[in-house]
């Protein structure tokens, strides 16, 4: 019997549900390299070149196994350029009994599996991705009856269940949450570990090549690529994190600094979304760390909380919710998407920084991807498509099933609130309290009104004076409402004037 076994850009993993059978007698594992997957959004190049040169790494360790791989590249000029259609030919080559396929991490390709079985007619076995501490049905029952999904009493739920943190039923250190410790800002005289960017070898070279010549045209540098493209590089990445960055990684997890696009940070989602690492070798590796002394628990738990807590949270919400989720739209944005968030050019100088930042590495650290470019387009009141188009396309570590929530509910407040309890918002003070962008920027953050004052500070009331309707009865919300109404009348007509002011500037920005 020969069984084909997909797999898929994100699922590069030995650990796979769908390889665990594998007989490498008669089996053969199918991975393609097409072009809807390319340009269904226009990729950051370096995100297409990591997981176009992690297929191959893959695909050769495999193949180095015994097992027989069938790898079609991009430029095979009988490249149908989908799943489905790649299927349909090795379907024809292979003559398999069945196709054993692993869960996609979107709903778009969850779609497309569905259909494979009437389509080819024959068995298509789709199994669970156990890369994740949760299943989808579990996390089912968990929000089963529940008014409200807050991500604390989950993240609790998954400390009990996996041992992860735990002092035999209690949290340890006693407390489930050390977030209040993981707000400093950076001192001036603290200098960030140094991050080494892998050379290509070969075949990652190949790759950046035809990205190149290929994807000329989309978002990234591709010059400064240097991420790890195998297991074995990843892993190094992992422990240099653990060993460098772990111990103050909570400390300065909320700090932004100009030229230090890494910081503290792991840098790791890039690998744990693609298959190169897993969830619980990551948390197992930060305990560890914890446990001998070398890291604190503020920074251990708060890894731990965004990977055990957060990230299988937002995955159990994607799937319990699509694919009504991505349609609601609860606070009515609908301004179209800024140019500078591609070119960069704006005199708002933490955004001009961010994406700078973002063209070189496709990557940012969460508090400048929250606070920074998605407050903006929150406050700005962007239509919610357009932003997450943009975060799904510019992040190495970007799948449908993790970005979306994250700004669809977290960044946008599009679902109502179902993700987070308050619209994340935040004026210029915030932004020049935990970076030191505003010292590079035109703008001033301590202005409250006029064209030189931070937009920021303006866009927030305006943003209340807005979306009153939708949120003033969120119970979260009542002091900034509080302090919007104790303001004089003339007060708040100078916000919204400095906010049309402003808004109708980047129309005719759009539109020019
Ligand atoms: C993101 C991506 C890209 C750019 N290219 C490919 C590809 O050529 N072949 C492939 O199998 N997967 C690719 N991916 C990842 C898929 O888009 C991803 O597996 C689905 O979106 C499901 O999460
Ligand atoms: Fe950003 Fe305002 Fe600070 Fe300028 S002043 S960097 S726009 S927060």
């Amino acid at each position: 019997m020969t069984t084909l076994r997909l797999v898929l850009g994100d699922q590069l993993t030995r650990d796979l549900a769908s390889l665990s059978d594998l007989d490498p007698a008669g089996d053969v594992v199918l991975l393609v390299e097409v072009a809807e997957e390319t340009t269904y959004v226009g990729h950051h190049k370096q995100k297409i070149a990591l997981i176009l040169s992690a297929m191959r790494h893959f695909s050769a360790e495999l193949s180095d196994e015994g097992i027989r791989v069938d790898y079609v590249r991009l430029d095979d000029p009988e490249n149908s350029g989908s799943f489905t259609g790649e299927l349909a030919r090795a379907i024809t080559r292979h003559h398999p009994d069945r196709i054993v396929v692993t869960e996609p991490g979107e709903w778009r390709v969850w779609e497309m599996m569905r259909a494979w079985g009437e389509r080819f007619a024959l068995p298509v076995e789709i199994r669970e991705d156990d890369r994740f501490f949760c299943s989808r049905g579990r996390f089912a029952r968990w929000a089963q009856d529940r008014k409200s999904y807050r991500m604390e009493f989950f993240y609790r739920e998954m400390r009990r269940e996996t041992g992860l943190l735990m002092d035999g039923d209690e949290p340890e250190g006693g407390l489930w949450n050390f977030d209040k410790d993981n707000r400093k800002s950076l001192p001036a005289s603290l200098r960030p570990p140094k991050r080494d960017r892998l050379a290509p070898d070969a075949i990652t070279q190949d790759v950046i090549d035809l990205v190149a010549s290929r994807f000329a045209r989309h978002f990234g540098d591709l010059d400064t690529f240097g991420w790890a493209v195998t297991r074995r590089d990843a892993l190094e990445a992992l422990d240099h994190f653990v060993a460098a960055c772990l111990p103050l990684y909570g400390d300065y997890q909320d700090a932004m600094q100009t030229g230090e696009p890494f910081l503290f940070h792991a840098v790791l989602s890039p690998y744990l979304n693609c298959g190169l690492l897993n969830a619980r070798e990551i948390c197992v590796a930060a305990e560890r760390a914890y446990r001998t002394g070398h890291a604190p628990l503020n920074a251990v738990e708060g890894l731990v909380r965004q990977i055990l807590g957060w990230r299988e949270y937002v995955r159990g919400i994607y799937w319990l919710r699509m694919p009504d989720y991505a349609a609601t739209n609860a606070l009515n944005a609908c301004r179209p998407l800024p140019w500078f968030y591609w070119s960069g050019e704006t005199k708002l100088n933490c955004i001009a920084q961010v994406v700078a930042e973002t063209r070189q590495n496709a990557y940012a650290h969460h508090i400048q991807r929250l606070m920074i470019t998605g407050n903006f387009s929150l406050l700005a009141g962007i239509a919610p498509r357009e932003i997450e188009a943009w975060y799904l396309a510019v992040y190495a570590d970007a799948y449908d099933w993790v970005e979306l929530p994250n700004t669809h509910g977290m960044v946008m407040f599009a679902d109502g609130g179902l993700l987070a309890s308050k619209p994340y918002a935040a004026s210029g003070a915030y932004i020049n309290r935990m970076s030191d962008y505003c010292r590079g920027c035109s703008y001033d953050p301590k202005l409250k009104s006029g064209p030189k004052a931070c937009p920021f500070n303006y866009l927030y009331w305006n943003f209340l004076i807005e979306n009153r309707s939708s949120l003033h009865r969120n119970p979260r919300m009542g002091m900034p409402y509080r302090s919007l109404d104790a303001m004089r009348p003339d007060r708040r007509q100078e916000i919204e004037s400095d906010a049309q002011r402003f808004l109708s500037e980047l129309a005719d920005e759009a539109e020019a």
